[in-house]
């Protein structure tokens, strides 16, 4: 539960009773505490054994294709263990008493949709969907298929439905993005490293718009010099503490 440091400002906390818009960005930092290694952290992240250029991409994809395929099923291995944590509850919990709450996220990892929250934006993609390589009409792809089963469209390579680096992000899913975070009285972001574009410049956009900008992280970001509110540590402590 959160202790006396875990408290939160009166302003943040009135903001946030007066929003009728609240946006959430969130990243891998939201999902580490349900078990699922986020991507920089140095003695978990995923990137720390690999380099993103080496499996995140199409060309990586054409150039090993056993590779990919093989990291994206231990990856979604350890994803079925996984459950929502706290933090992903306490956001589900805001729609009770927001008129809107907009939940961005760049994870894959699907732990919003499943702790209830109704409307999320999924810049990134989805880990336990595959499409085709060839022609992207969705596929089937079980937890032992340790090489890519093939497309029963075309006969294509199926690879997972997430977007890879140089790859474009959804078109009308990033529109939303942008125009949520355009609306939005009260933009938290949570647990990201503000690295990755265009993903990372919509709290600028947020901030230009006049929101509110609190930030929930580890440890300090790129994001800091935006947001009026800064909480340092686990999302999973102070989530239930500011949405209680
Ligand atoms: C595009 C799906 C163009 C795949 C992902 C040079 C400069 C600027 C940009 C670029 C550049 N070179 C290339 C680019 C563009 C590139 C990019 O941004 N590269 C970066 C690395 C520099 N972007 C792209 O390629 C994008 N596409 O630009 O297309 C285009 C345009 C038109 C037509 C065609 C093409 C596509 C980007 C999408 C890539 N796909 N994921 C997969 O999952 O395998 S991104 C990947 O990184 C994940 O989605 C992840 O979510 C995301 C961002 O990482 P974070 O979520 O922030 O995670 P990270 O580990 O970094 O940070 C976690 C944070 O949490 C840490 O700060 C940690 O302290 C904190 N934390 C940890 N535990 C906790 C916590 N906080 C709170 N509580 C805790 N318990
Ligand atoms: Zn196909």
């Amino acid at each position: 539960m959160p202790s006396a440091a875990h408290t939160i400002p009166e302003i943040l906390l009135q903001a946030l009773r007066q929003a009728r818009h609240v946006v959430v960005f969130s990243g891998a930092g939201i999902s580490a505490e349900s078990g699922v290694p986020t991507f920089r952290d140095a003695q978990t992240g995923l990137w720390s054994h690999f380099r993103a250029e080496d499996l995140a991409t199409a060309e990586a994809y054409r150039q090993d294709k056993l590779l990919v395929w093989r990291w994206y099923q231990w990856r979604r291995q350890l994803l079925a263990q996984a459950q929502p944590n706290a933090g992903h509850h306490a956001i589900a919990a805001l729609e009770q008493y927001v008129p809107q709450v907009t939940v961005i996220t760049q994870n894959v990892d699907d732990l919003h949709q499943q702790s209830g929250s109704t409307r999320v934006l999924a810049l990134h993609g989805n880990l336990r969907e595959n499409i085709c390589f060839a022609c992207r009409r969705p596929g089937q792809a079980g937890p032992d298929d340790d090489t890519p089963p093939r497309c029963v469209h075309c006969g294509g390579s199926l690879r997972p439905n997430v977007v890879w680096f140089g790859e474009q992000l959804p078109t009308a899913i990033y529109r939303a993005a942008e125009q949520a975070a355009a609306d939005c009285d009260l933009f938290l972001i949570i647990g990201t490293s503000g690295l990755v574009m265009p993903a990372a410049s919509l709290p600028q956009l947020a901030q230009r718009k006049g929101a509110t900008i609190a930030l929930i992280n580890a440890e300090a970001t790129a994001h800091q010099d935006l947001a009026q509110h800064t909480l340092l540590g686990p999302s999973g402590t102070w989530l239930p503490a500011l949405l209680a």
